[in-house]
């Protein structure tokens, strides 16, 4: 009973704190009435009989709460709200909703919430209010997912690629690929019956093509999801090197921020400093990290090992070495290690005279190609070579984009259509695939109609998991746990 959905639910949809507005919002059947009790119009109509969608102005009660929230303070209005009912279904969730618009006060809001459960409403859980709209067929799952990456986005980018994803871009894309598995699954079947003829040959060939080109386009967005899951989450970068290079300086520089101490003794950084800046568009995540070298130290070993779980979790790694004090045994131990990874080599401190004669050929790497050429890879694959220095910010914004260019090979002019952000959508994606696959060797294996056929319908399940025409309780939970409350 607990979270049933006959349940009205009601929560603080604005972050907790001071504001100049809060809402309250209250969703299922009883809400009107329960709301009621809470709210009263200044038009002294009741509740029940507001036009839906339009602002009432109207005075908050303060409705004797059960929790110690002030009491005897009587029943008077603890402050002025506009008040919106907004009938089923035209609501966000599909049921009746109302909102209420507080002044932003945590103790109003909480006093009005208390109120609202004092009548009957319940307290909802995180995602509820968008798990409803799943429900009530407001919504299907990808585009609740993007209310969720919507909310998150920190650039135009990644709120480009939630916004696509709300509009129903990835739906579309799956449901025609599902109309189409539908249409050969008809076919099969109804070749079922008549195994033995002839006509089962030209269908086995059509249906084979229909069976290529479905895969085809799977593969398509699992391959788009590299690049997603980027601009959704972020580019995460680690600064690695030895100690001293700079790798602190260069976080500072490229934050525009005095973030991370820097000085000249080696060993300074221990913590993994994590921050997150915006380039053209696209989150970038910095994790400046201790220096690598053998110490005994042990707050400066227990600095490494955090340092080598950043570098794990990284998408790129930045080789940091100083110019102009040339390759020492250190940075050849770190590009050992560290050199199979998708990596840009970065050659620090240029502004010293030094610098001029680093020669970067005895790291252990493939040959190095020179490095002010626009990105340009070297010889050796994937390979690049910035010159920069912390110090006066020369070749931080090509950085940058080399960064970008080493992670998104489509660039950022071409916004492709439809991008697959989330490993759900992926792992759906891949099953279909595997399903796909299966369906054409039992074709080709000419095994009957019926083993095809169960295949195809895995296709087909695994395809409506990533909009939710095939849905469990446990992909619902895993969804909308992630959520806020009051979203
Ligand atoms: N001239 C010059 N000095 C720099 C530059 N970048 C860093 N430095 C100096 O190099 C020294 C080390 O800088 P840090 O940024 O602390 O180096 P780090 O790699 O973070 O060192 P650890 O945290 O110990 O691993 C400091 O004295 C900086 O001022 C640069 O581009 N040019
Ligand atoms: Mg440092």
């Amino acid at each position: 009973m607990e979270n049933s959905v006959d349940d009205t639910i009601c929560a603080i949809a604005t972050p907790v704190g001071e504001g100049g507005i809060g809402i309250v919002r209250i969703s299922g059947a009883r809400a009107v009435d329960i709301a009621a009790h809470v709210v009263r119009p200044r038009n002294q109509q009741p509740l029940q009989q507001l036009e839906s969608h339009r602002l009432y102005l109207s005075d908050v009660l303060y409705a004797r709460s059960p929790l110690p929230l002030g009491e005897g303070q009587g029943e008077g209005p603890i402050d002025e709200a506009l008040v919106v009912v907004m009938r089923k279904p035209r609501s966000y969730t599909g049921e009746d909703v109302v909102e209420i618009q507080t002044h932003g006060g945590a103790w109003i809001l909480q006093a009005t919430c208390h109120g609202l459960i004092r009548h009957g409403a319940r307290m909802a859980q995180p995602g509820e209010f968008t798990k409803r709209a799943f429900l009530n067929g407001r919504l299907d799952l990808t585009q609740a997912e993007a209310v969720l990456d919507t909310i998150q986005a920190t650039t135009s980018r990644s709120l480009q690629a939630a916004q696509s994803l709300l509009r129903g871009s990835l739906s579309k894309e799956v449901d025609a690929l599902r109309e189409r598995l539908i249409r050969v699954l008809a076919h099969v079947e109804a070749g079922m019956d008549f195994a033995e003829e002839d006509i089962t040959f030209i269908q086995a060939a059509e249906v084979q093509q229909a069976l290529t080109d479905t895969q085809r386009a799977v593969e398509q967005l699992i391959s788009s999801y590299e690049e997603g899951r980027l601009i959704r989450e972020g580019i995460k970068v680690a600064i690695i090197g030895r100690p001293n290079v700079g790798k602190s300086s260069l976080l500072n520089a490229l934050l525009k921020l005095d973030r991370a101490i820097v000085s000249d003794q080696p060993g300074t950084t221990r913590d993994v400093i994590d921050e997150s800046m915006n380039v053209r568009g696209i989150p970038l995540r910095l994790l400046d990290t201790a220096g690598l070298r053998r110490t005994q130290d042990m707050i400066e070993g227990e600095g490494i090992r955090r340092t080598e779980d950043a570098i794990a979790e990284a998408d790129v790694l930045l080789l940091v070495v100083d110019g102009a004090a040339g390759v020492t045994d250190e940075d050849r131990a770190v590009f050992e290690t560290y050199g199979s990874r998708r990596h840009l080599l970065v050659m620090n401190k240029m502004d010293l005279p030094q610098s001029q004669s680093f020669d970067a050929r005895s790291l252990p790497l493939p040959p190095v190609g020179e490095g002010q050429g626009e990105g340009e890879k070297g010889e050796g694959e994937g390979l690049e070579f910035v010159k920069v220095s912390a110090k006066t910010g020369e070749g931080l914004d090509h950085l940058t984009s080399v960064i970008q260019s080493v992670c998104l090979k489509e660039g950022l002019e071409a916004a492709p259509s439809v991008l697959v952000t989330r490993l759900r959508h992926k792992a759906s994606l891949e099953q279909a695939h595997r399903s796909l696959e299966e369906a054409m060797r039992s074709l080709e294996r000419k095994e009957s109609g019926e083993c095809v056929a169960l295949d195809i319908r895995a296709a087909l399940d695994a395809l409506g998991e990533i909009t939710g025409a095939v849905s469990t309780e446990d992909i619902l939970d895993r969804i909308f746990q992630d959520f806020c409350i009051g979203k």
